[in-house]
C-alpha cells in the first residue's frame, strides 16, 4: 500500500485536477459559481464583522488574493487527509469527496444572485477529484512483474515509479486545466473591457462646476488610484446592452429602464467625494472624482413613491444590498444613477454599468455598484446587507481631515516645512482646517478652492519646524461650525473619529 506521505500527495493532485475543472466550467459559463471563489465569498459572508475591519484594514486591496489562498491551503489540508484515510478505506475516500463537493455546491447556492445551475462546477470537480483520487490509488497498488521475476518479489506492493508516473499525469492535467480556466477568464474579460470601451456616453446637460484653479494637484483622484471596497471575489462583468434597472416596490407605477433608456435621460455631472465607513483615522479610503450620471430625484417622481416608504434598497449584480434613505434622494442633494467616472464610463470594478451615489453618506449606504434594482421599500421591513452585520442603517460622512505631508516618521530640514492635506465633511462643508503641534494651539491652515460642499477640501500650513521629535495633530470644523472631536471610535458601527496625529524628526 502507498505510503502515507504519497496518499496525501495523491490526495492534492487529485483535487488540484477536480477544482481545475470545475474553475474551467465556472469560467466558460458563471464565473461566481467556481468552487474557491464561491466558497470565499461565503466565508466572507459569514465572517464577523471585526475580522473582516481587520482584513480590510491590515491587508486592504490584498484582503481577496489572501482569501482565496487560505481557502485553497484549507481545501489541500483536507484533500490530502482524504488520500491519507482513503488509502485503507476507499469510504473515505467517497465521504471526503462528497463533503468537499456539497460544501462547494452549498456556497454557490447561498450567493444572494445564485442560479440552480452554480451547483454544478464543484459537484463535476469532487466527482473527477474522487474518481482520480480512486485511479491513483488503485494504480499503485499493483507491482508490474518484473522478468524474471526474483522469488521474493510480492505480487501486491508499491511501485514507486509508476505511482509518480500517475500523479504526475493528474497534475499536468491540472495544469492544462487551470491554464484553460485562465485563458478564458481573460477573454472574458477582454470582451467586458471591450464593451466598456464601445460606451458612448453623452455629454451632460448639466455639467460640473469646473474644478477652481487655485485648487492643488491631486484634487480629483485618477480612476486607477481611486480606493476600491467590495465583497466580490470576481468583478461582475455585465454586458451593457442585456443590463436594465427595475424600479419597483411601494411605487405608484413600476418602470423598467435599459442602459440606453438611462443615456437618453437629461445626465448630470458633479466633483464628489466618496469615503468608506471602515476608513480609519488618517486611514486612505477616500477619493474625488467627476461622476457622470442621471439624477434619481425626477426618477423617483415618475415612479412615483408611496408615502411611508423611507429605503430605497438598491441591489447588484453580485447579491449587494444597500439601503439609503429615500430622504437623500429627495431632499435637493445630487444623489445620482452614476455612468461615467472621470469622463470615462465607469470602471469594471467601480460598478460598470451603473452605480449609485448619494453625496455626504458613506460608501455602504448610498454607492451600491453594479446596480440592478432598486426597491422602495421601509427600514422597518428590510435589512440590507451591511446592517444585517451590525453597521447603522444610516450612515452619514462624519468630519474628518488627514496628514498628508509630511509622511509620518518623516526627517524634515529644520525651517519652514509645508504641511499639507485633506479635510471633509460632504453635505456640512469644511468652515476651517487647524493644526496643532505637540499638543499646543490650534493654529489655522489655509485652505484651497474647493466647487462644493460635496467634495474634500485641500489644506496646509507652513510650520516653522525646530529640531527634535514632534507631533502634528489636524482638526476640522465643518460649516455648521462642529468641530471634529478628538474622542476615539473605531470604524465600526459607523465610522472613526479622533484627530490625525503624526511623528517627524526634525533634523
Ligand atoms: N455591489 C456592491 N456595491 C458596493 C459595495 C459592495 O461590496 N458591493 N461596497 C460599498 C462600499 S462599502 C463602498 S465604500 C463603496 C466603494 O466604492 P469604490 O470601490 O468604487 O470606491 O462601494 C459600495 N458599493
Ligand atoms: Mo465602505
Amino acid at each position: 500500500m502507498l505510503r502515507p506521505l504519497s496518499g496525501a500527495l495523491a490526495g492534492i493532485v487529485a483535487a488540484g485536477f477536480g477544482v481545475a475543472v470545475a474553475e474551467l466550467l465556472a469560467a466558460a459559463t458563471r464565473p461566481e459559481a467556481g468552487p474557491l471563489v464561491a466558497v470565499g465569498a461565503a466565508v466572507i459572508d459569514a465572517t464577523p464583522t471585526p475580522i473582516k475591519e481587520f482584513a480590510v484594514r491590515e491587508l486592504g486591496t490584498n484582503d481577496k488574493p489572501a482569501l482565496l489562498t487560505g481557502v485553497a491551503v484549507v481545501l489541500a489540508l483536507l484533500a490530502a487527509a482524504t488520500g491519507i484515510f482513503g488509502r485503507r478505506h476507499r469510504l473515505v475516500l467517497i465521504a471526503g469527496a462528497a463533503v468537499l463537493g456539497l460544501a462547494g455546491a452549498a456556497a454557490a447556492l447561498s450567493r444572494p444572485a445564485a442560479h440552480p445551475f452554480d451547483v454544478v462546477p464543484s459537484l463535476l470537480g469532487a466527482t473527477i477529484a474522487g474518481l482520480t483520487l480512486w485511479w491513483l490509488l488503485n494504480r499503485s497498488g499493483r507491482a508490474r512483474p518484473v522478468t524474471p521475476a526474483p522469488a521474493t518479489q510480492p505480487v501486491e506492493g508499491f511501485d514507486r515509479r509508476r505511482f509518480l508516473a500517475a500523479a504526475a499525469l493528474v497534475a499536468a492535467g491540472a495544469v492544462v486545466a487551470e491554464g484553460g480556466a485562465t485563458g478564458v477568464k481573460r477573454v472574458r474579460g477582454g470582451a467586458a473591457a471591450r464593451s466598456r470601451a464601445d460606451v458612448r456616453l453623452p455629454a451632460a446637460a448639466d455639467p460640473a462646476k469646473p474644478v477652481p484653479a487655485g485648487a492643488g494637484p491631486g484634487f480629483l483622484t485618477g480612476n486607477a488610484d481611486f480606493y476600491r471596497v467590495d465583497t466580490a471575489l470576481t468583478v461582475p462583468r455585465i454586458d451593457p446592452d442585456s443590463w436594465s434597472l427595475r424600479i419597483h416596490g411601494m411605487v405608484g407605477n413600476e418602470m423598467r429602464l435599459s442602459f440606453e433608456d438611462l443615456l437618453r435621460r437629461p445626465l448630470m455631472e458633479r466633483v464628489i467625494s466618496l469615503n468608506c465607513v471602515s476608513n480609519e483615522v488618517g486611514g486612505p479610503y477616500i477619493g474625488t472624482a467627476k461622476w457622470l450620471g442621471v439624477p434619481l430625484a425626477p426618477l423617483l417622481k415618475e415612479v412615483g413613491v408611496q408615502s411611508g416608504a423611507d429605503q430605497i434598497v438598491a441591489r447588484s449584480a453580485e447579491g449587494m444590498t444597500i439601503g439609503t434613505p429615500v430622504a437623500t434622494a429627495l431632499d435637493g442633494r445630487d444623489t445620482m444613477l452614476v455612468v461615467g467616472m472621470n469622463g470615462e464610463p465607469l470602471p469594471l470594478e467601480h460598478g460598470f454599468p451603473v452605480r449609485m451615489l448619494t453625496p455626504g453618506l458613506y460608501g455602504y449606504a448610498g454607492a451600491c455598484k453594479w446596480l440592478t434594482e432598486l426597491e422602495l421599500t421601509t427600514f422597518a421591513k428590510f435589512d440590507a446587507y451591511w446592517v444585517e452585520r451590525g453597521w447603522s442603517a444610516d450612515g452619514p460622512v462624519k468630519t474628518a481631515s488627514r496628514i498628508d505631508k509630511p509622511r509620518p516618521f518623516a526627517r524634515p530640514a529644520a525651517g519652514p516645512v509645508t504641511v499639507a492635506g485633506v479635510a471633509w465633511a460632504q453635505r456640512r462643508g469644511i468652515k476651517t482646517v487647524e493644526i496643532s503641534v505637540d499638543g499646543g494651539d490650534w493654529k489655522p491652515a489655509e485652505l484651497l478652492p474647493a466647487p462644493s460642499i460635496d467634495t474634500w477640501v485641500q489644506w496646509r500650513f507652513t510650520w516653522p519646524a525646530t529640531a527634535g521629535p514632534h507631533s502634528l495633530s489636524v482638526r476640522a470644523t465643518d460649516r455648521t461650525g462642529a468641530p471634529q472631536t478628538a474622542a476615539r471610535a473605531t470604524p465600526f458601527p459607523n465610522g472613526a473619529t479622533g484627530l490625525h496625529t503624526i511623528t517627524v524628526t526634525v533634523a
